[in-house]
């Protein structure tokens, strides 16, 4: 993955292009989500497995988020859904912005959330990540949106608490909660057939358009102290890694669905 990136300046997102073509691509992510144009659809039941018990899981500072991974080989996986086959967990991070008002990369009707979170998984079928990620269809990424509220959220206590440790840039740190992953990867069973589904890109260089997105509609929550803990730790330039979402691309006539199943009313 390219490092030298980053979110501001001669090597901000509108200069992403000039080293990495595919950041001019046509099926680029991040979208704004107008719900008003999405196309309803009723897919299979999307499927977590994998996701019980506990997972020895990390945290790293690799210059542009903080990423988690784990150190199990029994790794949560994901199917049905819009996607052919299955999908083995990679690692997730997250995409925060300057001010509780922005951060989220997707945006719903033109509205920004607080923070993002990308759960990313590889098509099993490809036998490796970097075999997987040479392929249109390698990977999907599960978003997850956050809106600041002052009530914390249990799920961040550990990250934020350990946020210390990984200040700096390629720092990282065992989290103290073995349940971290199955909170963060499958928050609520109860909303999770209530996606949109779009095809597009990672939203970093190299901006590969490899991603089956899955964006889940109902928000959750995080404080705004526990999120402030998220913009303490440095970019690859030295500065606090104040903000890290990429801004929105051109739909370029795909459509986005929405799955109608499992919907609330
Ligand atoms: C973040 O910068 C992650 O740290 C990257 O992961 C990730 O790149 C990148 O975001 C893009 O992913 O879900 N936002 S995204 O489209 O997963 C990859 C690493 O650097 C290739 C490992
Ligand atoms: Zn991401």
């Amino acid at each position: 993955v390219a490092g030298n990136f980053s979110y501001d300046g001669t090597n901000g997102p509108s200069h992403w292009g000039k080293e990495h073509k595919m950041c001019l691509g046509k099926y680029q992510s991040p979208i704004d989500i107008e719900e008003k144009d999405v196309t309803t659809m009723t897919f299979p039941e999307l499927q977590f497995s994998g996701i019980e018990g506990s997972h020895k899981a990390y945290m790293t500072n690799n210059g542009h988020t903080v990423m988690i991974q784990s150190f199990d080989s029994n790794v949560p996986s994901i199917s049905g859904g819009s996607l052919n086959g299955t999908y083995v967990f990679q690692q997730l991070h997250f995409h925060w912005g300057q001010n509780d008002n922005l951060g989220s990369e997707d945006l719903i009707n033109n509205h920004s959330f607080s923070m993002e979170l990308h759960v990313v998984f590889w098509k099993k079928e490809y036998d490796s990540y970097e075999e997987a990620i040479k392929r249109n269809d390698g990977l999907t990424v599960l978003g997850y949106l956050y809106q600041a509220m002052d009530e914390p959220n249990p799920i961040f206590e550990s990250i934020v608490q350990q946020m210390p440790d990984i200040i700096g840039v390629g720092s990282n740190v065992t989290i103290s909660d073995n349940n971290v992953l199955k909170k963060l990867v499958a928050p609520d069973i109860a909303s999770a057939q209530n996606y949109f589904t779009y095809s597009g890109s990672l939203t970093t260089p190299p901006c590969l358009e490899i991603v089956q997105w899955i964006d889940f509609v109902k928000p959750q929550h995080i404080s705004h102290e526990q999120l402030a803990a998220f913009r303490s730790i440095q970019s690859t330039d030295g500065t606090n890694l104040t903000h890290n979402f990429r801004p929105v691309q051109p739909l370029d006539g795909r459509t986005v669905y929405r799955n109608i199943a499992g919907v609330e009313s």
